[in-house]
């Protein structure tokens, strides 16, 4: 062996282990959705031709007739806009389905779109299998139409009747989104829908009524401040990470004539943003095709300006590569280093000694810098640990607190008037165990 050789084996011997999780942690189907950070959610079906958000199963079907259905549209414009997957209704409450289901013919079936031989699932699922969007749907529980649903035995064999076709014939599906509204007192096979699930497609994540996703609990696209992902279910801890859904219109899941007065403001989608993925959350925001089967101009219009400002703000990390210090550095061993959370490496994260949970790290700017904006990032393969953590700027004389909060997760933004200081210093006050910080960021933002 030679000498070079040597040094380097003694040095990987040498090396400290990572720390140990803090159990539970994500699943890798879990974690990959989370990164994922962002999709679109589109409410699609019979109400879209009757401007009423829940029909009563009883709308004639013949009355379901997109004039220039375009699932490309929904997916290109979700691609360019910085989501990452798309979750589509395949049957809403009124039992309306929106693929030819052999198990009922309310739906596409009997509408003169594409003379009965349409599939919206098809063409959605394609366009993002195409495009490399995750493909998701949402399949109600609750059943307004289906006379099954009065018998609960009868109806389960039903719905797992529909979710089989949905599940293997489509290609593969990212996420199953079962909505609890309608349902009480209704008794599922829950097990049963989650077993075909995890048969016919190990990899989808089920949502709001499944263990893989939770619902944040509200309709506004807002995580609390404190977001912990792990849950507990049953007498057990379990991971169980939070989506946000909220329409891009108030109040209107499904496309309503006239109603453009309820697009929201680019400040209110962009708040959203900073209150669902700021705070360690994934968004899946609701834009309604129309009854052309297209997203409207203005909405679209609207994400664009969002992913616009949000990849602006975010461009320039200025701590990037910068010089960095900490308190405590696990081992001593650079592989945990504090540069490890500006090195732009998703791979990489800064962590102390085990029992270490008040740490510190300091990124010299090199020069007076002006910035208005936070990033931290947990390293939450290994589990998510920050209790309390604050972010303080050197003016020059001192450090001031610039802001603080509690979790982290995923993500933590944080929005602040300019500051401007030659310094900056990310301290953990409180943790689970010894943190892992993955990536420190701050920008400058103009909106
Ligand atoms: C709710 C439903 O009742 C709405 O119509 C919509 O589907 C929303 C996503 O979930 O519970």
């Amino acid at each position: 062996m030679s000498i070079p050789m040597m040094v380097l084996s003694v040095l990987a011997i040498m090396s400290t282990p990572p720390p140990e999780p803090v159990l539970p942690v994500p699943t890798p189907a879990q974690l990959a959705w989370q990164e994922m950070e962002y999709g679109m959610f589109c409410h699609f079906g019979i109400n879209t031709f009757h401007n009423e958000e829940w029909t009563d199963g009883t709308k004639d079907p013949r009355t379901f007739n997109p004039t220039d259905f375009n699932a490309r549209q929904w997916v290109e414009v979700a691609k360019e806009v910085g989501m990452k997957y798309l979750v589509v209704t395949a049957k809403h409450h009124d039992g309306f389905c929106t693929y030819p289901t052999a198990y009922t013919d309310y739906g596409v079936k009997s509408s003169p779109w594409r003379g009965g031989k349409g599939d919206v699932i098809r063409e959605v699922a394609d366009a993002c299998h195409d495009l490399g969007v995750m493909f998701g749907f949402y399949l109600s529980p609750w059943d307004r139409h289906e006379p099954a649903y009065a018998d609960s035995k009868a109806y389960d064999e039903h719905f797992k009747k529909q979710l089989r076709e949905l599940l293997t014939g489509y290609g593969k599906v990212g996420e199953v989104w079962f909505d609890g509204a309608g349902s009480e007192g209704h008794v599922y096979d829950w097990a049963g829908y989650y077993s075909l699930i995890r048969e016919l497609q190990p990899g989808a994540l089920i949502a709001i009524c499944g263990p893989d996703i939770r619902w944040v609990g509200n309709e506004n696209g807002v995580a609390p401040e404190t977001l912990w992902n792990v849950q507990e279910r049953d007498g057990e801890k379990v991971w169980h990470p939070a989506e946000c859904d909220v329409p891009i219109r108030r109040g209107n899941w499904f496309f309503h004539t006239n109603a453009e007065r309820r697009l929201r403001s680019i400040e209110e989608v962009l708040d959203i943003y900073y209150r669902s993925v700021g705070h360690g959350a994934v968004l899946l925001l609701n834009v309604s095709p129309d009854r052309r089967g297209l997203l409207p101009e203005s909405d679209v219009a609207r994400l664009r300006e969002l992913w616009k400002v949000v990849s602006e703000t975010f461009r320039t990390n200025l701590a990037e590569g910068k010089p960095a210090t900490a308190s405590n550095v696990r081992g001593n061993d650079p592989t945990y280093g504090p540069d490890k959370t500006v090195d732009a490496d998703p791979a990489t994260y800064w962590a102390t000694d085990d029992g270490v949970t008040q740490a510190s790290f300091e990124i010299d700017l090199g020069r007076s810098t002006t910035f208005n904006r936070s990033m931290v990032q947990e390293h939450i393969a290994l589990g998510q640990r920050v209790e309390e953590y604050s972010l303080a700027a050197w003016n020059g004389r001192r450090w001031k607190r610039v802001v603080s909060g509690t979790t982290i997760g995923h993500k933590r933004l944080d929005r602040f008037p300019d500051v401007t200081a030659s310094k900056v210093r990310l301290t953990i006050h409180k943790a689970l165990a010894c943190p892992t910080i993955r990536a420190f960021g701050i920008y400058r933002a103009e909106h």
